[in-house]
């Protein structure tokens, strides 16, 4: 009887340990162009914090313009279009993927080799801004596995 109540009486406990989400993104890389003129595109996933935000844009210094796209199929075309401001709810979980939505990053810096450390910062509607530190990649080689 009495185990049952402390059992019970700790559950809600237990729930308020958890630790409050926060608004994070991690995840990412940059996979280079084959020709160094065309854009590159980078790829990360965004956690929603405690409250829901916008994502208002996404930057960095080895690129001169950085647009947030979605990749779609329109009439068996594989085509792709910008995305606007972009909202990230409370708690939730946005994967930046091929094949999906993803960072184009036009004029890039032809010093930028794969295996370089690149700076993508993002900048949401509650004035947080996220720096993230992501590495480059080839045309052609496979996604970082973490
Ligand atoms: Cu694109």
């Amino acid at each position: 009887m009495f185990c049952r109540f402390v059992c019970v009486a700790l559950l809600p406990l237990a729930a308020c340990t958890q630790p409050p989400p926060a608004l994070s993104v991690d995840k990412g890389y940059i996979r280079l162009n084959a020709v160094p003129s065309r854009p590159a595109v980078a790829y990360f996933t965004i956690h929603g914090g405690t409250s829901d935000v916008t994502l208002l844009s996404v930057t960095s210094p080895v690129s001169v313009k950085a647009e947030l796209h979605e990749s779609m199929n329109h009439a068996g075309m594989a085509m792709m279009k910008p995305i606007g401001d972009f909202p990230i709810r409370a708690g939730s979980t946005n994967v930046f993927a091929p094949g999906g939505k993803h960072l184009m990053l036009f004029d890039m810096n032809p010093g930028i080799k794969p295996g370089r450390a690149v700076k993508l910062t993002f900048t949401f509607s509650n004035n947080q801004r996220i720096d993230l530190g992501v590495p480059t990649i080839a045309a052609g080689a496979p996604a970082p596995t973490e």
